[in-house]
Order: C-alpha cells, then structure tokens, then sequence
C-alpha cells in the first residue's frame, strides 16, 4: 500500500505524470521530475473516478510481447479458418490494415506483414491477468470482451491513498511492466464518455472527459458515436437529416420520442451527455444473449424466424469477440400478457456459430408458435467455456459441417462488404428496410 497523499487540487495547469506520477506545478511541455512529454492535465481530473479500459491491439500486444524480435515490424494476427484479420498492431494499422478485413486484402496493404495465427488459450489467459488487477482496484469492475472493461473507482481514495487519475495512471504503468501490453485509459463520469476517451488516443492512451465539456465536446461528433446508433440507424437519422450529435441536442425530448420511440430517449440523453448506467460487477459471463421487444405483437412462427435469424448472428457476433463459446441455447418469449418462458436445449459440444443458435432457437421456437402474441423474443448461449474446443468438424453431419464453412464464407463477405452486404434467406428484406426492430441492450 502506497503511503496516503492529501488531495491534489484540481488545477488545468498542474496534473501529473503518467511516467513516474510527479504532481506538477506548473504548465511545462515535460514533467518537472523525470522530463517525460506525457502529462495528465485537467480541471476535473480529481473529482471523476469512472473509467474504461481497453488493451491495445490486444492479440498483436501478446506475440509481440513473446516474439520481442516482431517489435518493430507490422503484425497481423488472424488467418485460421475465417480468412480474415483479427487484430493488426498499430504499425500495421498505419499501412491501411483494419479488424474483420480479408487476409488476402490485408497482405496486399502491407505485404511485408508478419501474420500469426490467434492462440485462444494464451489471450484468454492474459486477458484474465490484466482483469484480475483490475479487480484489485475495485470490486466494481465490468467486463465487457477479453480486453476491456468499465471500472468504477468511487469512494476508493481511502483505500489508495490517492484519487482515481493517479491509480488509473499507475495502473496502465504496472499492466505494461508486469504483463508486458499496453492499455488505454478513459476516465469520465459515466459510461458513455468514459468509452469514448479510451478510444481517443489509442495506443498508450490517456483521455478524460468532465462534465463541463461534455455537451461542447459532444456538439461536432457524428451520431455514430452515440451507444447502439450502427450503420442501419446513422442511416434513418440521415434521412431526417440528422448527423451530429449537436443536432440532437437542439431537438425536444418528445419530437426524438415521437420519430425513433426508446431509441428516441436515448438519442436525448445521451446527447447531452447523461448517462445513469451503473457499473455492474460481473465476475464471469454467466451467459451471451440478444432480444428484442417489437413494436406490435407477433403471433406467427414466419414473422418471428427472421428475428431470431438477426438476434442469433449477434449473439455468434459477441461470442467471437469475447473468444467464447456456450454449450446450452436459451430461448426466452415474453407473451403480450408479459409472461415469460425461456426453452432450454444442450448441444453436444459448446458452439459460437450463428447458423448452430439459429438451428437450435428454432426448433424451440417451433413448439412455442401455436398462436400466443409475443411481444418480446430473445436468444442466448449459457454454460460458457474458452477450451477452444467449440464447433468440432462433424465428421458424421456432413450438413452441419457444410453449414460452419458457408458460416466462415459469409463473415469473410461481410467483413469485406460491410455487414449489411449478406443477407441470409431469414433476414433478407427485413433488416435493409429497417422494418426489424432495434434491439434492447442488456
Ligand atoms: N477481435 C477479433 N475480431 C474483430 C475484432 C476484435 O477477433 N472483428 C479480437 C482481436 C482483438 C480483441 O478482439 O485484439 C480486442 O478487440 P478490440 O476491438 O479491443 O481491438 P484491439 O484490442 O485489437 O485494438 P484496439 O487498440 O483498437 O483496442
Ligand atoms: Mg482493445
């Protein structure tokens, strides 16, 4: 435990140093201790303790912290059966090199790359490491994928011995030389801003954002960067000509209600920077899932296949992402009288595809069409593991074999036309029309 320091002031002109943690005490381009550039300024540094962490190039961090000799060339980890570019490290990323992107388009953006296929297991494992410091810094820690996580550090200070800046900075510096990555720090007031700032100075970052900015800052930003605004919603607020978040912010409560319903409120809230969400502890996935509520109540199994065709491929989506798997798919129905039924079946082997949660939520799905009004459908995986050892070839269900490989064609499109480009026999006509309703978050 470090010794107790009193408060620092918080003075725009003084800070610290993200080196060796000098306080400083006046503005200087380097740090009056140790003569680093890298200085934390800001006038609310000391009163926020909300913060996202987020690895740097993550998968790229781990072989290059084990193949020191890669250190300055352009790594690409990807390969494997999809084809497609996992992670690139930021060398590369210079070259034009981008996640989900085809390997053959990456190599041909930067053909001197060295490509490294992922190993699960390791990143996994390193993954759990920097987490495992996280939560020494506070029980309010959030996972969010294998490499980053929302921190809440209220009422830590005690505990510390100095506000949450400084254990955030010591924190990035400690990742770096007992795990050997990097990370990237955004420290707000909430959620939303706090997301954003970890996303601002990549790599190595360091990015607060107060509460007196926010709605300046905010202003000139595109809708994009608003939570659960994708490429399909940018498009419909373009339509009615909206494309900074500024705009949103002139705009009444009730005309974004009126044209965009929930989305409508949120597009309000967060517009103006308010965001009550609170971090909530999670010290393992219990389980990966997507639903939706729909604008009317749906009876028919034709109406509600495409649903659970979209709500699959997000729930294969975020199991990619995390490098997870479930072995058990949960099917939930809330019917307009606001029961709720879930329907259970285990797999024989934990899977992460799509077309597998698909297949499964449908049969179940089968039974539960006999005429009831649903106004809620929803789609998971439970019983989660990382052995990597999800969607074996299936050697005796050629079809489902088949199925797996057309899977690993279909995000290879995706990735390079954009995920609206694919459409599946389920899905077509539906999501491009904008007619499938928004998901519900959490
Ligand atoms: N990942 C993946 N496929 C994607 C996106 C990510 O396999 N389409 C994996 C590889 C990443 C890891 O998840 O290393 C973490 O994802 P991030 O989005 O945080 O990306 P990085 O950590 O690689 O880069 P950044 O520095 O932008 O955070
Ligand atoms: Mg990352």
């Amino acid at each position: 435990m470090f010794a107790s320091m009193p408060t620092p002031v918080n003075d725009p002109t003084q800070g610290f140093c993200r080196d060796c943690l000098g306080l400083q005490r006046a503005v200087k381009q380097r740090c009056e201790v140790c003569g680093s550039p890298r200085l934390a300024r800001h006038a609310e540094l000391y009163d926020l303790s909300l913060a996202h962490i987020d690895c740097d190039a993550f998968y790229a961090a781990v072989e290059k912290r084990d193949r020191p000799e890669l250190r300055d060339r352009p790594v690409i980890i990807g390969g494997g059966k999809r084809g497609v570019v996992s992670t690139a490290c930021y060398i590369a990323r210079i070259r034009g090199v981008r996640s989900a992107m085809p390997m053959f388009k990456a190599l041909e953006a930067c053909p001197d790359a060295v490509v490294i296929k992922p190993d699960m297991e390791k990143y996994v494992a390193v993954g759990r490491q920097v987490r495992a410091m996280m939560q020494a810094l506070t029980p309010l820690v959030e996972p969010i994928s294998i490499d980053e996580a929302f921190l809440d550090l209220a009422g830590t200070q005690k505990l510390h011995g100095r506000p949450p800046a400084l254990v955030l900075a010591d924190f990035a510096r400690r990742v770096e030389r007992e795990v050997g990555i990097t990370v990237s720090v955004g420290l707000s007031y909430c959620k939303f801003l706090a997301k954003v700032a970890s996303d601002m100075a990549k790599p190595r970052g360091f990015s607060v954002i107060g509460d007196a900015e926010a709605l300046s800052f905010l202003a000139d930003k595109p809708v994009s960067l608003i939570w659960g605004v994708g490429k399909a919603f940018e498009a419909t607020l373009a339509e009615g000509g909206i494309r900074t978040i500024g705009q949103l912010q002139t705009m009444e409560r009730n005309e974004l209600l009126r044209r965009y319903g929930t989305m409508g409120d949120r597009l309000h809230r967060l517009s103006r920077g308010q965001d009550e969400r609170q971090v909530h502890p999670e010290h393992d996935a219990k389980s990966v899932s997507a639903e939706t509520t729909f604008d009317k109540d749906l009876a028919t199994f034709d109406d509600l296949v495409p649903i659970l065709r979209a709500l699959s491929e997000q729930v294969s989506a975020r199991l990619k992402k995390s490098g997870i798997a479930g072995r058990t798919v949960v099917l939930k129905l809330k019917s307009a009288d606001f029961r709720i039924k879930t329907r259970n079946r285990q797999l024989a082997d934990a899977t992460r595809l799509a077309d597998r949660i698909f297949a499964t939520g449908l049969e179940l799905l089968r039974r539960e069409t006999d005429g009831t009004r649903y106004r809620l459908l929803g789609i998971g995986v439970s019983d989660l593991s990382d052995d990597g050892r999800a969607d074996p070839p299936d050697l005796v269900d050629v079809q489902s074999r088949k199925r797996a490989l057309a899977e690993g064609a279909v995000d290879q499109l995706r990735a390079k036309f954009g995920g609206k480009a694919v459409e599946t026999g389920y899905t077509f006509g539906r999501g491009s029309r904008g007619r499938l309703p928004r998901p519900d978050e959490e």
